[in-house]
């Protein structure tokens, strides 16, 4: 080993990964995380709301506007958490800029969450931190019912969109297709994509495999995605089409392309996925999204997986439009008892 080698892996310069939940929805998210187990990764929740905090055990809290908001929440005022997010500003920053990717969760449309993604993205752009912001998308009856948290919801978008980059965006109105499931259930369910989102990237450039990707080319292409998307699904190997089909039918957006995207792509793959399986599966995602502006990709097997491949993607580069029509679009049924004698 040489001597430049030998230091770095004596010293690190930074730590990898963190996952972070702004507000009530992101906290859930995280907790969901970390029950789910994500090893190698730094969870942290940050909230206004103490009891929210303290009911979920997560590695690092913080509680943020003490002095403004007593621990109580924000009960959706954006400009209080903003005052205290200024106060805390420095503290926030030293405890985030330490690892390499930082994603940032929060459900949009109440205080805590639409303030402090924004806010967040734009403290950490000024440090070497990459931030990756995932916006959850309120249901559209939430929208409809309730002015402020519309307001809310478009004034963290107008920001997002003038900080430009990277933004992932999931709509609650996806998971529609589990409504019968009990409601804790239903969020459980885009947690495991997160889930399965953050082991691939952490696979992608932590765990040697067999087609691994380097940090540098991770967070460049990260940089580069803008309104982006995420797939997810699994499959018998020989069912490739099937495979991509299912992921993009069942993306937690509904997006159209309105030119090249950019994608990332990983694949959890069983003892029998073959290189020509993985040929496949790259060619039936060209079939499906065309010739993508810029594709990387990382796999990985596990033997116990046998047949079934895992597929979780980012797609990129959808424009701003695909989040607006998610949240102006459609009304949502009228009321069913409404109509009852
Ligand atoms: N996973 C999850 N999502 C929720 C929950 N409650 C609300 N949401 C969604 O997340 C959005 C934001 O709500 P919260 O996360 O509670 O708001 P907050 O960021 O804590 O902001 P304030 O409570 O107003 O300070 C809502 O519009 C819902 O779509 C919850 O308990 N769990
Ligand atoms: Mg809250």
């Amino acid at each position: 080993m040489d001597d430049g080698l030998a230091a770095w892996a004596s010293f690190r310069p930074k730590d990898g990964f963190a996952v972070v939940g702004l507000g009530g929805a992101g906290t859930d998210a995280v907790h969901d995380m970390v029950e789910l187990g994500i090893p190698g990764v730094r969870a942290l929740a940050i909230n206004t709301d103490a009891k929210h905090l303290l009911s979920r055990p997560i590695e690092e809290r913080i509680l943020v506007g003490q002095r403004q908001l007593r621990g109580r929440g924000s009960a959706g005022d954006r400009a209080a958490v903003l005052d205290a997010a200024s106060d805390a500003r420095e503290e926030l920053v030293r405890r985030l800029r330490r690892y390499e990717i930082v994603f940032l969760l929060a459900g949009l449309g109440g205080g805590t969450g639409s303030a402090l993604l924004p806010y967040l993205v734009r403290a950490l752009r000024e440090t070497d931190a990459l931030p990756v912001p995932i916006a959850f998308l309120p249901f559209r009856v939430e929208l409809e019912t309730n002015p402020e948290r519309r307001e809310n919801v478009l004034a963290t978008l107008d920001e997002l969109e003038q900080l430009g980059g990277l933004l992932l965006a999931v709509s609650n109105e996806k998971l529609r297709r589990f409504e019968s499931l009990p409601l804790h259930r239903v969020f459980h369910v885009r947690s495991t994509y997160l889930h399965n989102l953050v082991t691939s990237l952490v696979d992608m450039v932590e765990n040697p495999s067999q087609m691994n990707v380097d940090l540098a080319s991770l967070k460049e292409h990260l940089r580069g995605s803008g309104v982006s998307t995420l797939l997810s699904s699994q499959s018998h190997f020989a069912e490739p089409e099937r495979l991509v089909r299912q992921a993009i039918e069942e993306s937690l957006l509904d997006f159209s392309l309105e030119g090249p995207p950019t994608a990332l792509v990983h694949l959890d793959g069983g003892s029998n996925f073959t290189l020509k399986s993985f040929d496949r599966v790259i060619h039936a995602l060209r079939g499906h999204l065309g010739e993508p502006r810029k594709l990387i990709f990382g796999t990985r097997l596990h033997p116990e997986r046998r047949d079934i491949v895992r597929l979780t993607a980012v797609v990129g580069g959808l424009g701003p439009r695909s989040v607006r029509e998610e949240i102006t679009r459609g009304r949502v049924p009228n009321d069913p008892l409404a109509d009852l004698p």
